[in-house]
Parts: structure tokens; sequence; C-alpha cells
């Protein structure tokens, strides 16, 4: 089981002359990984690569050491943009029940479970394709209240400009989540109501305001090794790493435009993990969605090749997670310590 046959990105890579350079030649505009050198990496024997990320790993971080974030979706459904993978595009007939922004006293009650269940970060996600005002006032407020729980706090609100930015570190909020979601020639495929520039600029932005950076992307997409290649080296090469890197798996939603595709080799999942791990040797790399459905050995695999963060709880933001109990046993009979 591969993904031989790319669900729709059927075109060649915008920019091929990336890949086709040999693998020492200097890296353009300064980069420090070519999109050849990471596909070297995912092309090494599966054991190989897992040894040299394991190295990384515990060169850099304390091995079984996982740190725990709790979603909580503030604003669900309704968004005017078209990202195929998304249940909560307006467009996509996903049957999912449109909802306001949560009160703030809703929110807290969450953030306190979280911080019952042993979560060190609260994330917070909104379906929109940027904050209006008053909505961005409402989600300060509640960034400040979720930190005087002793709750390290992220949002994902969409599109930001500096001074929206800028009134998010005000407000003190540790991390903003943002992701290239997956290799720039595709992105055009995915999304067409925003382009990769729009994201690149609002994680400009985030990072001059002086929040913490989260930015990932989605594997199972029907994108191929190339397009995971292309996906680590964009984030690999930003200048420094997100600090946190969510890797998620396609969760194929009836009624998105990627529903339905072929199955990702789990293999494939795990060697993006490890490649992540090589290439940002310092970043937190988050076993995100699609957890639910990877049997605890995979997660194992997904741990082992340097993942080192999940979402921990029911619920994403739509979907279910895997179940905090089922985590709980995992972390025990694999002596995981949750940080
Ligand atoms: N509207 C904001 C945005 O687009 O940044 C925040 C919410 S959006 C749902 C956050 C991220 O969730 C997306 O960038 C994508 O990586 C991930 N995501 C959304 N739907 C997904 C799915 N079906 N499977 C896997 N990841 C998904
Ligand atoms: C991220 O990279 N994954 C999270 C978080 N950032 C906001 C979201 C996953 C969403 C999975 C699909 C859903 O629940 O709707
Ligand atoms: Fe809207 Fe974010 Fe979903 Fe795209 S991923 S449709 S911007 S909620």
């Amino acid at each position: 089981m591969t993904t031989t046959s790319p669900l729709r990105f059927a075109g060649k890579p915008a920019s091929p002359a990336a890949n086709d350079a040999p693998a020492d030649a200097p890296a353009p505009g300064g980069a420090r990984w070519r999109v050849a050198e990471i596909e070297a990496l995912f092309a090494l024997p599966f054991l190989e690569l897992m040894f040299r990320a394991q190295e990384v790993h515990r060169a850099h971080f304390r091995a079984g050491e996982v740190q725990r974030s709790t979603l909580l979706s503030i604003k669900t459904g309704g968004c005017s943009e078209d990202c195929g993978y998304c249940s909560q595009a307006a467009r996509h007939h996903t049957g999912l029940e449109r909802e306001r922004l949560l009160p703030l006293e809703e929110v807290l009650e969450h953030a306190r479970a979280a911080r019952a269940n042993g979560s060190s970060r609260f994330c917070m996600g909104a379906a929109w394709r940027s904050p209006r005002e008053k909505d961005l006032a409402a989600v300060i407020e509640m960034v400040r209240e979720v930190k005087k729980l002793g709750l390290e706090t992220c949002v994902t609100l969409g599109m930001l400009d500096g001074k929206q930015a800028r009134q998010l570190a005000e407000a003190g909020l540790d991390y903003y989540n943002h992701n290239v979601d997956t290799a720039p020639e595709y992105y055009g495929e995915v999304v067409t109501t925003h382009t990769l520039q729009d994201r690149l600029d609002t994680i400009e932005k985030v990072r001059e305001a002086g929040i913490n950076v989260c930015s990932g992307g989605i594997v199972g997409m029907g994108e191929g090794q190339g397009g995971r290649a292309g996906l680590i080296a964009q984030l690999a090469n930003m200048s420094p790493p997100p600090e946190s890197v969510p890797i998620n798996k396609l969760i194929s939603f009836p009624g998105t435009p990627l529903a339905g595709g072929e199955a990702l080799d789990p293999f494939d999942f795990v060697r993006t993990i490890a490649v992540a791990r090589i290439t940002m040797p310092e970043s937190f790399v988050r076993l995100s969605a699609g957890r639910e459905q990877m049997s605890d050995e995979l997660q194992a695999l997904c741990f082992m090749a340097g993942a080192n963060s999940i979402f921990y709880g029911e619920r994403l933001l739509t979907a279910d997670n895997a179940d905090a109990g089922d985590d709980a046993r995992l972390f025990a009979r694999l002596g995981l310590v949750s940080i």
C-alpha cells in the first residue's frame, strides 16, 4: 500500500529544478536543507532513517518525554475558505453544524479540565479566514484568562496582520498555529481562496511580534514522497524553524474534495515524522490529527521516530481524538512521561 497515484496532484511540481539539483550543490537562497537532501532522507532504508532520527532526538531531548496539548474549537464551521481537507469550509457539505464563538466561561471550563488531565498547553481554534476586531478582542480575553490557570496558550485564527499579531503578543499568547500544510507546488491544488504566500506572511508577522510559531502540515493528501519532502523543506528552512511542528495525517471527511483518496502507507507517515525530527532537531514534533485510527504499535514507532508532542483529550476540532484513557495506558506501557 503506497501513495503512488496522487489523488489530485496530477501535475508536475511547479519548480522541478530544485528537486533535480545534485544534493551537494549549494542550497538556493541560503536555505539549509535542499529538497534533494530531504528526499534522500526519505529514501533511506526504514531502519537506518529511524536510527538517525533517534540519534538526533536523544542529542536534543530526553527520550520518552512527551508534551501534551489539548485542543478546543472555539468557533466551529461556516468558514469562507475552501481548504480541500477541511470539514469546516462553508462550501463543503459535511453536515457540520455551524456554531458561534464560545463564551469565555465555557472555554475556561474546558481549559480547567485540560489542566486537570495533565495538559501543559491549551490550543483554541477558530474557523475564520482572519479574525474580525470584535472577535479578536474576545479571543484576547480568553488567552489572558487561560494563562492565569497556569497553562501555555496557543490559538489558530487564520490570517493575521501585524497589529493583530502584536495585540495577541501583548496578551501573553505563547504560540500561534498556522500551517503551511503541503509542498509549495501543491498548495494551489488544495486551497484556492488564499495563497501559501498569505500564510507565510502571517507566520512572519507572528514571529516579528515575538510569539512562538507552531506550523506543520498534512500528509496523506496524495502528495507522494516528493510532496512530503517539499513540505518538510519549507518548515526546516524557516529561520528559525517553527518551535512546534504538527504533523497531521489526513482525516477523510465525506463531503470534502479530498475525501476517499488512496490510503497512506503508515510507514510513510512514520518516515515524515523521522525526517521532521532530523531536519528540525530543536523543534517539538507533534503527532497530530489521525492518531485515533493508529494502533499503539504505530504510535510507538512515531515516538521512536522523534515525535515528542501529542494532542490529548477526546476531541480535536471537529473530529474525535484518541481516547484519553487509552493514551494514559499507552504512556504507561511505553514508559512515556508527560511534560
Ligand atoms: N482556520 C485556521 C487555519 O486554517 O489556520 C485554523 C483552523 S485549521 C482547521 C488548522 C489546521 O488543521 C489546518 O491547517 C490543517 O493542517 C489541520 N486540519 C484541518 N482539517 C484536517 C483534516 N481533515 N485532517 C488533518 N488535518 C486537518
Ligand atoms: C494542527 O496542525 N492540527 C490541529 C491544530 N493544528 C489546530 C487541528 C487538526 C484538525 C483535525 C480535523 C478536525 O478536528 O476537524
Ligand atoms: Fe477555514 Fe482553516 Fe478550515 Fe481552511 S483549514 S477551511 S481556513 S477553518
